[in-house]
Protein backbone atom coordinates (compact mmCIF):
# COMPACT_ATOMS: atom_id res chain seq x y z
CA UNK A 1 0.00 0.00 0.00
CA UNK A 2 0.97 3.35 -1.02
CA UNK A 3 2.17 5.10 2.30
CA UNK A 4 0.83 9.04 1.12
CA UNK A 5 -2.21 9.58 -0.72
CA UNK A 6 -3.66 12.89 -1.25
CA UNK A 7 -6.95 13.53 -2.55
CA UNK A 8 -8.31 16.17 -4.12
CA UNK A 9 -9.04 17.77 -7.75
CA UNK A 10 -5.92 19.11 -8.93
CA UNK A 11 -7.71 22.43 -10.09
CA UNK A 12 -8.28 23.39 -6.71
CA UNK A 13 -5.52 25.86 -5.42
CA UNK A 14 -5.61 24.54 -2.02
CA UNK A 15 -5.14 20.97 -3.42
CA UNK A 16 -2.29 22.67 -5.54
CA UNK A 17 -0.38 23.75 -2.39
CA UNK A 18 -0.23 20.38 -1.55
CA UNK A 19 0.40 18.36 -4.53
CA UNK A 20 3.69 20.70 -5.77
CA UNK A 21 5.03 20.23 -1.98
CA UNK A 22 4.90 16.66 -2.47
CA UNK A 23 6.59 17.16 -5.74
CA UNK A 24 9.27 19.29 -4.20
CA UNK A 25 10.35 16.98 -2.09
CA UNK A 26 10.18 13.89 -4.16
CA UNK A 27 7.63 11.86 -2.34
CA UNK A 28 5.97 8.99 -3.63
CA UNK A 29 2.69 9.34 -3.29
CA UNK A 30 -1.23 8.33 -4.96
CA UNK A 31 -3.50 10.84 -6.11
CA UNK A 32 -7.13 10.49 -6.38
CA UNK A 33 -9.18 13.35 -7.92
CA UNK A 34 -12.03 14.53 -5.58
CA UNK A 35 -14.46 17.33 -5.73
CA UNK A 36 -15.90 19.33 -8.35
CA UNK A 37 -17.02 17.49 -11.57
CA UNK A 38 -15.32 14.41 -9.57
CA UNK A 39 -17.82 14.69 -6.87
CA UNK A 40 -17.06 11.92 -3.92
CA UNK A 41 -16.52 15.12 -1.62
CA UNK A 42 -20.05 14.31 0.28
CA UNK A 43 -19.49 10.08 0.36
CA UNK A 44 -19.71 8.80 3.68
CA UNK A 45 -16.04 7.18 3.32
CA UNK A 46 -14.83 11.23 2.82
CA UNK A 47 -16.78 12.72 5.21
CA UNK A 48 -15.15 9.95 7.75
CA UNK A 49 -11.84 11.71 6.32
CA UNK A 50 -12.75 14.81 6.34
CA UNK A 51 -16.37 16.39 8.32
CA UNK A 52 -16.00 19.42 6.24
CA UNK A 53 -16.66 17.62 3.13
CA UNK A 54 -13.87 19.91 1.63
CA UNK A 55 -10.48 19.20 -0.29
CA UNK A 56 -7.22 18.38 0.24
CA UNK A 57 -6.70 15.74 2.18
CA UNK A 58 -3.90 13.95 3.20
CA UNK A 59 -3.61 10.01 4.06
CA UNK A 60 0.09 9.18 5.35
CA UNK A 61 -0.19 5.48 7.34
CA UNK A 62 -2.84 5.22 9.14
CA UNK A 63 -2.98 9.24 9.89
CA UNK A 64 -6.03 11.82 7.86
CA UNK A 65 -4.76 15.66 7.82
CA UNK A 66 -6.75 18.18 6.00
CA UNK A 67 -6.72 21.49 6.02
CA UNK A 68 -4.49 22.58 2.75
CA UNK A 69 -1.97 24.76 5.04
CA UNK A 70 -1.85 22.15 8.02
CA UNK A 71 -1.10 19.51 5.40
CA UNK A 72 2.06 21.69 3.90
CA UNK A 73 3.25 22.14 7.53
CA UNK A 74 3.41 18.33 8.31
CA UNK A 75 4.60 16.99 4.92
CA UNK A 76 7.32 20.02 5.65
CA UNK A 77 7.94 18.74 9.65
CA UNK A 78 8.07 15.12 8.74
CA UNK A 79 10.14 15.20 5.24
CA UNK A 80 11.41 18.55 5.27
CA UNK A 81 13.04 19.98 8.49
CA UNK A 82 15.16 22.87 8.36
CA UNK A 83 14.79 23.39 4.75
CA UNK A 84 11.29 24.12 3.47
CA UNK A 85 10.44 24.90 7.11
CA UNK A 86 12.64 25.73 10.26
CA UNK A 87 11.72 23.42 13.31
CA UNK A 88 13.18 25.93 16.20
CA UNK A 89 10.15 27.66 17.80
CA UNK A 90 10.44 31.34 16.93
CA UNK A 91 11.94 30.62 13.29
CA UNK A 92 8.79 28.39 12.73
CA UNK A 93 6.59 31.67 13.03
CA UNK A 94 8.53 33.42 10.44
CA UNK A 95 6.35 31.14 8.14
CA UNK A 96 3.62 30.34 9.97
CA UNK A 97 2.11 34.09 9.99
CA UNK A 98 2.36 34.93 6.50
CA UNK A 99 0.70 31.60 5.83
CA UNK A 100 -2.21 32.93 8.59
CA UNK A 101 -2.21 36.44 7.04
CA UNK A 102 -2.61 34.52 3.59
CA UNK A 103 -5.90 33.05 4.64
CA UNK A 104 -6.63 36.14 6.70
CA UNK A 105 -6.03 38.61 3.98
CA UNK A 106 -4.72 37.21 0.60
CA UNK A 107 -7.30 34.60 0.10
CA UNK A 108 -10.18 36.65 0.72
CA UNK A 109 -9.44 39.33 -1.84
CA UNK A 110 -8.46 36.66 -4.16
CA UNK A 111 -11.56 34.88 -3.64
CA UNK A 112 -13.65 38.32 -4.55
CA UNK A 113 -11.18 38.87 -7.74
CA UNK A 114 -11.75 34.38 -9.00
CA UNK A 115 -14.93 33.96 -7.80
CA UNK A 116 -16.40 37.65 -9.04
CA UNK A 117 -14.77 37.45 -12.31
CA UNK A 118 -13.56 34.36 -13.68
CA UNK A 119 -16.01 31.77 -11.79
CA UNK A 120 -18.93 34.12 -12.30
CA UNK A 121 -20.95 33.95 -16.05
CA UNK A 122 -19.77 37.78 -17.34
CA UNK A 123 -23.61 39.09 -17.12
CA UNK A 124 -23.53 38.36 -13.20
CA UNK A 125 -20.50 40.10 -12.68
CA UNK A 126 -20.84 42.43 -10.29
CA UNK A 127 -17.94 45.29 -11.17
CA UNK A 128 -17.70 47.21 -8.01
CA UNK A 129 -17.26 43.73 -5.56
CA UNK A 130 -14.57 42.95 -8.13
CA UNK A 131 -13.05 45.89 -8.15
CA UNK A 132 -13.07 46.07 -4.41
CA UNK A 133 -11.41 42.83 -4.40
CA UNK A 134 -8.54 43.60 -6.88
CA UNK A 135 -7.57 46.84 -4.23
CA UNK A 136 -7.37 44.37 -1.24
CA UNK A 137 -5.46 42.05 -3.50
CA UNK A 138 -2.99 44.55 -4.60
CA UNK A 139 -2.48 45.73 -1.24
CA UNK A 140 -1.45 42.26 -0.56
CA UNK A 141 0.89 42.29 -3.31
CA UNK A 142 2.52 45.30 -1.59
CA UNK A 143 2.76 43.88 1.64
CA UNK A 144 4.17 40.72 0.05
CA UNK A 145 6.20 43.00 -1.98
CA UNK A 146 8.28 44.68 1.44
CA UNK A 147 8.57 41.24 2.56
CA UNK A 148 10.86 40.30 -0.40
CA UNK A 149 12.95 43.23 -0.61
CA UNK A 150 15.50 41.67 -2.22
CA UNK A 151 14.98 38.48 -1.08
CA UNK A 152 14.59 35.80 -3.82
CA UNK A 153 11.95 34.02 -1.98
CA UNK A 154 9.62 35.57 0.82
CA UNK A 155 11.89 34.44 3.85
CA UNK A 156 15.12 34.13 2.24
CA UNK A 157 16.75 32.72 -0.81
CA UNK A 158 14.94 29.26 -0.45
CA UNK A 159 11.59 28.74 -0.87
CA UNK A 160 9.49 27.50 2.14
CA UNK A 161 5.97 26.29 3.04
CA UNK A 162 5.31 30.51 3.17
CA UNK A 163 5.95 30.68 -0.39
CA UNK A 164 3.92 27.90 -1.11
CA UNK A 165 0.74 28.58 0.75
CA UNK A 166 1.00 32.17 -1.11
CA UNK A 167 2.77 31.27 -4.44
CA UNK A 168 -0.88 29.38 -5.69
CA UNK A 169 -2.38 32.78 -5.93
CA UNK A 170 -0.11 34.33 -8.27
CA UNK A 171 -0.50 32.16 -11.57
CA UNK A 172 -4.30 32.49 -11.36
CA UNK A 173 -4.50 36.38 -10.52
CA UNK A 174 -2.04 37.23 -13.81
CA UNK A 175 -3.74 34.56 -15.98
CA UNK A 176 -7.33 35.82 -15.34
CA UNK A 177 -7.43 38.27 -18.33
CA UNK A 178 -8.18 41.01 -15.61
CA UNK A 179 -5.95 44.39 -14.47
CA UNK A 180 -4.19 43.90 -11.52
CA UNK A 181 -0.83 45.43 -10.72
CA UNK A 182 1.92 43.02 -9.78
CA UNK A 183 4.76 45.05 -7.62
CA UNK A 184 8.41 44.21 -9.76
CA UNK A 185 9.60 42.38 -7.13
CA UNK A 186 6.49 39.98 -6.78
CA UNK A 187 6.46 39.44 -10.46
CA UNK A 188 10.02 38.73 -10.28
CA UNK A 189 8.99 36.11 -7.55
CA UNK A 190 6.63 35.17 -9.61
CA UNK A 191 8.44 34.54 -12.34
CA UNK A 192 11.13 32.69 -10.59
CA UNK A 193 8.83 30.26 -9.03
CA UNK A 194 7.53 29.89 -12.44
CA UNK A 195 10.90 28.20 -13.21
CA UNK A 196 10.19 24.87 -11.10
CA UNK A 197 9.40 21.78 -12.05
CA UNK A 198 6.32 21.10 -9.28
CA UNK A 199 4.70 24.54 -10.02
CA UNK A 200 4.70 24.38 -13.43
CA UNK A 201 3.26 20.89 -13.34
CA UNK A 202 0.41 21.68 -10.81
CA UNK A 203 -0.22 26.01 -9.92
CA UNK A 204 0.39 26.61 -13.85
CA UNK A 205 -1.87 23.37 -14.92
CA UNK A 206 -5.32 24.05 -16.90
CA UNK A 207 -8.03 25.54 -14.93
CA UNK A 208 -9.86 26.92 -17.64
CA UNK A 209 -13.07 24.19 -16.65
CA UNK A 210 -13.53 26.86 -13.59
CA UNK A 211 -14.10 29.05 -15.95
CA UNK A 212 -17.66 30.65 -15.23
CA UNK A 213 -18.52 28.14 -13.10
CA UNK A 214 -20.17 28.71 -9.43
CA UNK A 215 -21.40 25.54 -8.29
CA UNK A 216 -18.31 24.06 -6.79
N1 LIG B 1 -9.40 26.15 4.19
C1 LIG B 1 -9.55 24.94 3.44
C2 LIG B 1 -10.45 25.19 2.26
C3 LIG B 1 -10.85 23.89 1.58
C4 LIG B 1 -11.80 24.18 0.43
O1 LIG B 1 -12.66 25.08 0.51
N2 LIG B 1 -11.67 23.39 -0.61
C5 LIG B 1 -12.51 23.57 -1.78
C6 LIG B 1 -11.64 23.57 -3.05
S1 LIG B 1 -10.52 24.95 -3.02
C7 LIG B 1 -13.48 22.41 -1.89
O2 LIG B 1 -13.27 21.34 -1.35
N3 LIG B 1 -14.57 22.66 -2.62
C8 LIG B 1 -15.53 21.63 -2.95
C9 LIG B 1 -15.22 20.98 -4.27
O3 LIG B 1 -14.16 21.23 -4.88
O4 LIG B 1 -16.05 20.17 -4.69
C10 LIG B 1 -8.14 24.43 3.01
O5 LIG B 1 -7.26 25.27 2.87
O6 LIG B 1 -7.96 23.21 2.84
Amino acid sequence: MIEIEIFGRHTSYNVQKVLWLADELELKYAHTEVGGRFGGNDSAEFLQMNPMGKVPVLRHGDKIVWESNTIVRYLASCFAEDTWMASSTFDRTLHERWMDWSVEKLEPAFVKVFWGHYRCLPEKRDHSAISEGVDEFEQGLLQIAAQLSDKQYLLSDRPSVADIAIGVYLHRAWSIDLEITFPDSVLAWYERLSQRPAYQRWVMSDFQELQGRSDY
